[in-house]
């Protein structure tokens, strides 16, 4: 086909080969199986694998705005599985190894780059601390290599090596599996997919109550109407402790703003994700030649989407000691979202205090890696009730028996 302006606005207003919508229009049914409230990747990826891995198929996916309007289309993109803990090292590495099989899964290219994913050291003490990690993450089957000085350089040359850099380049790790996916691409291709199975997925529904019948949720009031369901998923990030007091118990976590921006397009010069757990910085460039960067949260907890002008100014600074080159860049668009962290930084999925609620929660500043095995393991909970052994550590009930899972700053990663 020859690509004339005509061409370019007959596609544009007509529809010459037919495309239908990727996901079918559905309406709100009086009652189904299983209900998810929430239409980010987990949401959408839970009801998927619901309906392929366990056969349930009358199930809804209820979005108040549109899906993957939420965190999931807000994010920087990185996939890596590089965790301390056997727990999370698990549970990541299943959503990487998901993730590496997903565009063919789901018949929908989510452009993973696996490029590598580095963390830099800048002082020896670091490098010890590193060290560790890269011995416990081996130990857990994690493809991680640590980086000497000389190493480190020649992955990312233009990283500041001058003699009075601030941050001196001391070494670092890399997990070359990990890399980055397209946020969208991972929503709508959950969407179609679980659309084609029989998933009714509903946008602009917001659920603004739960009914009760004793201790179990029965069904939801939402903008459009009442609905009854057997079991019910909550994939909230950001609002999951608005929707647990709705549902009358507490959980424990707080939101915060995180926020992430893109400078100008530039020729490929950055060849794999680079992290600095030290300034907090983390960039990729993605495939349009624009850099995508961010680093910690806000300082304070706040459900205001749009994040804090010193953290803005943080994060920049952080950026330049280490990338001084990228100083002349212009920024393009900075964006927050709002994420909750639980007190040990690792997230909640297992049943919630009321019957019938199950919660895929908690994902904090790390989820999007996380959205394939989020999904396949809320999924079972709400298909058999109990968890598959993957999701056991992460239940609710660590809060109370001390099996924390500290995963703090055990991958390098700020928050
Ligand atoms: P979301 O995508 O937020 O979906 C939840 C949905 O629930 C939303 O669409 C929302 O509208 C809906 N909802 C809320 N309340 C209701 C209601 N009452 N009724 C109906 N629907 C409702 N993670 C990584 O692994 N790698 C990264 O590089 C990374 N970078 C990030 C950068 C930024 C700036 C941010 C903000 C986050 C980043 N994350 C990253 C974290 C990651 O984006 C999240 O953990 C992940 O997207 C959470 O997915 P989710 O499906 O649970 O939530
Ligand atoms: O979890 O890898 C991550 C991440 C990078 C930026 C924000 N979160």
């Amino acid at each position: 086909m020859r690509y004339s302006a005509f061409n370019l606005i007959r596609h544009g207003l007509g529809n010459p080969l037919g495309w239908g919508p990727a996901w079918k229009p559905a309406s709100l049914k009086p009652s189904y199986d299983a209900i998810i409230i929430g239409g980010g990747g987990h949401g959408l990826a839970s009801a998927y694998y619901l309906a392929k891995n366990h056969g349930i198929r009358r199930v809804a996916v209820l979005e108040r705005g549109w899906i993957g309007g939420g965190n999931t289309g807000r994010n920087t993109t990185i996939v890596r599985s590089n965790y301390f803990f056997g727990e999370s090292a698990r549970l990541y590495d299943h959503a990487l190894k998901l993730y590496e099989g997903l565009s063919e899964d789901l018949n929908y290219n989510i452009m993973l780059s696996q490029r590598g994913v580095i963390n830099i050291a800048h002082s020896e003490h670091e490098m010890e601390l590193m060290t560790r990690s890269v011995n416990a993450m081996l130990l857990n089957g994690i493809d991680v290599e640590l980086l000497d000085r000389k190493q480190l350089l020649a992955e990312v040359p233009l990283a500041n090596d001058a003699p009075d850099a601030r941050f001196p380049l001391h070494g670092g790790f890399v997990q070359r599996r990990g890399g980055v996916a397209r946020h969208d691409a991972v929503a709508w291709g959950y969407a179609r997919a679980a659309s084609q199975l029989g998933v009714d997925i509903i946008q602009n529904c917001e659920v603004t109550g739960f009914i009760r019948d004793q201790n179990r949720i029965t069904g939801l009031e939402t903008t459009h109407g009442r609905v009854s369901a057997g079991v019910f998923g909550l994939a909230v990030a950001g609002h999951s402790s608005v929707m647990a007091a709705k549902a009358g118990f507490d959980l424990p976590l707080q939101s915060y703003a995180l926020q992430a921006m893109v400078s100008e397009p530039l020729k490929p010069i950055l060849h794999n994700v680079v992290m600095s757990g030290r300034t907090h910085a983390y960039v990729s460039q993605s495939d349009k030649g624009e850099l995508v960067f961010g680093a910690g949260l806000d300082l304070y907890p706040s459900y205001a989407q749009r994040g804090n002008l010193p953290t803005a100014q943080e994060i920049i600074a952080g950026l330049l000691e280490i990338f001084p080159a990228f100083r002349r860049l212009k920024m393009l668009r900075q964006w927050a979202g709002i994420v909750d962290v639980c007190w040990d930084y690792s997230p909640i999925i297992g049943p919630a205090p009321v019957d019938g609620l199950y919660l895929n929660c908690g994902w904090g500043t790390g989820g999007f890696k996380a959205i394939p095995a989020g999904g396949w393991l809320l999924a079972h909970l709400l298909a058999h009730g109990k968890h598959d052994p993957l999701s056991a550590p992460f239940d609710l009930t660590r809060f109370q028996t001390g099996a924390l899972i500290d995963e703090a700053a055990g991958a390098g990663i700020a928050h």
